[in-house]
């Protein structure tokens, strides 16, 4: 019966600048976490919309870095669904620092594709409640993100 089974969940899964240079491999872990790509979109960021999607963090000391980071070449922002999808893909991240998942979780995304505490390949939404609002901004009907992996003028 369908209140018996695991409630589907989604998230929101952004492959950040430094990990697009590795998109296949990193599709391939996706992969194995089980979760399903229920949308997908490369997109490339203003320095406005990376402080919109990162708002939670204004005033931190490292904003203005994160800003200029995700602003400064193209990501790839997917929904992934499945049971506990929050929980599964942070888990499959590590630590938000590369060096602390290197050696701490080394089977983990940022282990294996991160470079430092910032520069860590991937984003995953914190609660189910973040997730909707950055599916909204990549996927909702007024989301204003500008695309690319168009025919029409992606540079690489
Ligand atoms: P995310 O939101 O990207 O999935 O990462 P997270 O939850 O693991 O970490 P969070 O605290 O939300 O930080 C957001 C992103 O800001 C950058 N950051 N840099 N000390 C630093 O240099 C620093 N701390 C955080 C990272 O890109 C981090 O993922
Ligand atoms: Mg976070």
């Amino acid at each position: 019966r369908a209140a018996l089974e695991p409630r589907a969940e989604r998230t929101c899964a952004i492959v950040k600048p430094d990990g697009v240079e590795r998109l296949g491999r990193i599709m391939h872990a996706i992969g194995e976490t089980g979760l399903a790509v229920a949308s997908l979109r490369m997109a490339q960021l203003t320095r406005g919309d990376a402080e919109a999607f990162y708002g939670g963090h204004v005033g931190k000391p490292f904003f203005g870095r994160l800003v200029e980071f995700m602003s400064g070449g193209r990501v790839v922002a997917m929904e992934l669904v499945g049971p506990g999808a929050v929980a599964r893909w942070r888990q499959a991240l590590g630590p938000t620092d590369s060096e602390q998942a290197r050696a701490e979780a080394p089977e983990s995304i940022r282990a294996a594709f991160g470079t430092d505490g910032t520069m860590n390949a991937c984003h995953g939404s914190d609660s189910p409640a973040a997730a909707a609002e950055e599916l909204n901004f990549f996927f909702g009907s007024g989301s204003t993100v500008r695309r690319c992996g168009t025919n029409q003028g992606t540079t690489l």
